[in-house]
């Protein structure tokens, strides 16, 4: 009787140590999965990344004549749904040159709707708007746009110059670049990593 406590007191001694043993395996196993979830960043959204749900934009013949302003809603901004139509299609005239503006905002809580457009400003060295145009013979030249404090384009301000002999449909892609990882430079380049990217419609008659 004696040899058989002592052996079932081995034995629980084992069993023990084998609860031990897979307690500190298991205890690893989760360390290291928070080890790689928190190096898993890509998967995360960036911090500064800001949620813009409404892009604005204005042109105001500098011949005079009435603004235009259209309006582009994207409920997720970046997320997969994509972005309702423009509120308005520009009306151009030729030989026209428009001063523009363009203005970001989070309207995800109607209650309490953001202008981004500040942060932008306040944030220029960080930031460059991008216009890029389809169709014939109009233009948003690099030279127009405003500037931070380095003198690099900003483009919150910017020109839409209508050559004489433009005609026909086109369109005006708006992106935001934000230069958080990479420096901004002379503004020239687009960041890869991007805060917004809508596409406006012209015609010009
Ligand atoms: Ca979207």
């Amino acid at each position: 009787m004696k040899r058989r406590s002592q052996l079932m007191a081995i034995n629980q001694q084992e069993n023990i140590f084998m609860t031990q043993v897979r307690t500190i395996r298991i205890t690893l196993a989760v360390a290291a999965l928070a080890v790689a979830v928190g190096c898993n960043d890509p998967m995360e959204p960036a911090e500064e990344q800001e949620l813009i749900t409404r892009v604005t934009m204005t042109l105001t013949p500098t011949g005079g004549g009435a603004a235009q302003t259209s309006v582009i809603e994207d409920e997720d901004g970046l997320g997969p749904q994509a972005p309702a139509a423009p509120s308005i299609t520009f009306q151009l005239t030729p030989g026209e040159t428009y001063n523009g503006t363009i203005r970001f905002e989070d309207a995800s809580d109607p209650a309490n709707v953001e202008n981004i457009t500040e942060e932008v400003e306040e944030e220029a060295l960080l930031h460059r708007v991008f216009y890029i145009l389809t169709g014939t013979g109009v233009d948003v030249p690099d030279n127009s746009l405003d500037t931070d404090t380095n003198g690099a384009p900003l483009g919150l301000m910017y020109q839409v110059v209508v050559d004489a002999a433009a005609t026909g449909n086109g369109t005006i892609q708006v992106i935001l670049s934000h230069y958080d990882e990479e420096p901004k430079g002379d503004g020239s380049e687009q960041s890869d990593e991007t805060d917004v990217d809508v596409t406006f419609a012209f015609t010009v008659s």
